[in-house]
């Protein structure tokens, strides 16, 4: 069924973006709205693995799984043959219409697999903004209440309502507005950020999100706290320790939900199944996306059952929400991260890049801070280490340099000043290590 595997080779065939990628880009301009944008137009024919092959003939490292999503690699055979099984089996005929099995056994594993031991209940989505936008939905009527606390450099979608809870600008807001109403924001627990420093910072932000609740929104009138428990798009932000942990016990007191939005962090990206793990903290509701099913479109709010059960029947739904190929690619993608192990290699990874990365830190002075956990990893990029100054140019130079070299890189953060690596749990370490040393000659070229 599947053709021959790919090797887990780079080789640059043409220049990156080659001719025929052009020509493709000519076609795209003419036909595509502008609004959409392209990171590297190298357009793409095939991946397995740790590759991405394109038009020219051009293999290339991949260190983003299309933003966190392939984490068990495109071409994953798991994934593949259950597709293709379930796809000539039937493709849609919507849950909410005549259901099929497959939709229940992903909200079981979900149920199962997310944090918390407590009697839980799913919904299944086509996107992460759709999860997004659905948890809040069932937060607002299960409590009666309507606010909702987000975070500075938070992200959490591209929809009205997760425009209005996604932090930066540009590019997702500019102009898009007005934004949903009742929706606040509050300081996030950066440590390389903190005014203080980051030793108090956990404890600072978290009076500071107290005194904001109190004054400016009322415990009463919250419905919910959001919080990506490592951040991403705002630029792979780990929170100081023990902060989620103190925000979970507030929303406690206080009948406020917690939802983790773990759209980015989710399936063994962090080395855990989700970055809550790491923390023992156990959220509300849980949004899930991208890592859950090999890269087709599915996505999940899974939370305490009394909270989830409390909406009127048909109240929640879709057309496509738990499409059955959707659900057939997530649950053979979770039996291969089962049956690989799939956090210990997340922090295989780990240890193969922050060695990598704080030699690089030590040679240039420009990287102000190394973070993220398992294969979720950045770094923040300065022109003056003291005055920790963000490094946007430089940090667009370097990825633009990787491009050329056939390594996908992505950045990110609120300043464009973060280069994050995202690499397919299935890239083999020889393909790792030789992203690294592509990265290591863009740091030679322009970080001197
Ligand atoms: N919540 C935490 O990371 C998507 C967006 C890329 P969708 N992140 C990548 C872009 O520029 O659009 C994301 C996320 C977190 C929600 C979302 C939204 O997920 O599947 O893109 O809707």
């Amino acid at each position: 069924m599947t053709e021959h595997p790919i090797e887990q080779k780079r080789i640059l065939a043409t220049s990156v973006p080659g001719p025929k990628s052009a020509e493709l880009a000519a076609r795209k301009a003419a036909a595509v709205s502008a609004g959409v944008g392209t990171g590297l137009p190298a357009y793409i024919t095939r991946g397995e693995g740790g590759i991405l092959v394109d038009v020219d003939g051009n293999q290339l490292i991949d260190f983003g799984s299309g933003i966190a999503v392939t984490t068990v690699g495109n071409g994953n055979s798991k994934v593949v043959d259950a597709v293709s099984r379930q796809i000539a089996d039937f493709t849609h005929t919507c849950f909410m219409v005549t259901p099929y099995e497959q939709y229940i056994a992903v909200a079981e594993k979900l149920n199962a697999l997310t944090p918390g031991d407590f009697d839980k209940r799913t919904a299944l989505f086509n996107s992460g903004a759709e999860a997004v936008e659905n948890a809040v939905k069932v937060a607002r009527h299960h409590t009666g209440r309507q606010a909702v606390v987000a975070f500075d450099h938070a992200y959490h979608g591209r929809t009205n309502l997760t425009m209005g809870l996604t932090a930066k600008n540009m590019p997702y807001k500019h102009r898009f507005g007005p934004f949903a109403g009742e929706i606040y924001r509050v300081p996030m627990a950066y440590p390389y950020r903190w005014p203080t420093g980051p030793k108090n910072c956990g404890d600072e932000a978290f009076e500071e999100f107290v005194s904001l609740v109190h004054a400016q929104v009322g415990e009463e009138n919250c419905a919910a706290v959001i919080i990506e428990p490592i951040q991403g798009e705002g630029g792979f932000i780990v929170p100081a320790p023990g902060f989620l942990k103190q925000v979970q016990e507030y929303c406690t007191e206080h009948g406020i939900l917690l939802i983790a939005d773990e759209v980015q962090t989710g399936f063994a990206r962090t080395g855990d199944w989700f970055a809550c793990d790491h923390e023992g903290v156990t959220p509300d509701l849980i949004t899930t996306a991208k890592g859950i099913a090999g890269g087709m479109p599915l996505a999940a709010v899974t939370g305490r059952a009394e909270v989830m059960d409390s909406v009127h029947v048909s109240g929640l739904g879709g057309t496509y929400g738990g499409n059955p190929v959707a659900c057939a690619a997530a649950l053979a993608a979770i039996e291969w991260m089962e049956e690989i192990d799939a956090c210990a290699r997340a922090r295989e990874i780990e240890q193969i890049f922050v060695p990598r990365l704080s030699n690089l830190a030590d040679e240039y002075g420009v990287i102000g801070d190394i973070r993220g956990r398992g294969a979720m990893l950045a770094v923040e990029l300065v022109s003056d280490l003291e005055a920790k100054t963000p490094a946007a140019e430089l940090t667009a130079a370097i990825n633009k340099y990787c491009h050329s070299q056939g390594l996908v890189t992505l950045t990110c953060g609120t300043f464009g000043n973060v280069f994050r690596f995202l690499p397919p749990l299935s890239a083999p370490d020889d393909l790792l290590r030789e992203g690294l040393d592509i990265l290591e000659a863009a740091f030679a070229e322009h970080a001197r």
